[in-house]
């Protein structure tokens, strides 16, 4: 079996809803243990994480432990990072054996071809605000140099309240619509290649949408956990986690 998950946002809200998120999230990792071949992070997995060359953010231990175990298992896990985990390094390669990606990815699982990714960067053409922001992020330099100035309290302490902002600022418009550039980019893109299921998370809003391609969206686990399940023989299906 292969399972995907995106939007996690492991260390948002205060301690009690941190811990009831993790303790969630700890719980499916050990029910897919029986027959996970593979799990796909698809990003937000933390709700913050900046990584200095020798400095990681504090917390999420449980959850590292776990992936590291699985991975010592044999199990593949591969992490597409979103919009606020997109600054990792060697870390979590190294301690959890976690194969890392930044952009979207296809992935050819069960004889399925798959086209995953978080989904913050695509379809922003038409805003100019987001497209500007989407650079400053993605910039290598402007990382370094803020590794360089920043220490990592003070930049770790911003980061969070970042988070917390841009998240609330998605509860807010909750709506099917919000769906709708990510559906219409696997239009388009699966007019000239073949995928069989494209794979979503970064709205916070699950559905499993048949137009003319097959769109899968993941919703985020703080208000509706959820999780994709793909078996061997290409079966496909979102499912909500209790
Ligand atoms: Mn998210």
């Amino acid at each position: 079996m292969h399972y995907f998950v995106s939007d996690v946002h492991l260390g948002s809200g205060n301690k009690a809803e941190q811990r009831r998120v993790e303790s969630l999230f700890l719980d499916f990792l050990s029910k897919i243990e029986a027959d996970a071949e593979s799990l796909f992070l698809v990003g937000d997995i933390f709700d913050f994480w900046f990584e200095y060359k020798e400095v990681v953010p504090k917390g999420f231990v449980r959850v590292l432990g776990r992936l590291a175990e699985l991975s010592d298992k044999g199990v593949r896990i591969v992490m597409l990072t979103g919009n606020h985990d997109m600054w990792v390094g060697d870390y979590l390669t190294e301690e959890c054996g976690i194969e890392l990606y930044t952009s979207p990815q296809r992935f050819n699982v069960a004889g399925k071809e798959l086209f995953v990714a978080h989904g913050d960067n695509m379809n922003i053409k038409g805003n100019p605000i987001l497209r500007l922001m989407n650079s400053m992020f993605r910039s290598k330099r402007l990382r370094k140099c803020a590794s360089w100035l920043i220490h990592p309290n003070h930049f770790v302490r911003f980061g969070k309240w970042w988070s917390s902002r841009s998240r609330k600022s998605h509860s807010t418009t909750q709506s099917i619509n919000v769906l709708q550039p990510l559906i219409d980019f696997a239009t388009e893109f699966g007019r000239e290649q073949h995928i069989d299921h494209f794979i979503f998370g970064h709205m916070h809003y699950a559905a499993d949408i048949t137009s003319e391609q097959h769109t899968l969206f993941m919703g985020d686990w703080h208000t509706q956990p959820n999780y994709i399940a793909l078996d061997n023989n290409g079966r496909i299906e979102l499912k909500h986690y209790k």
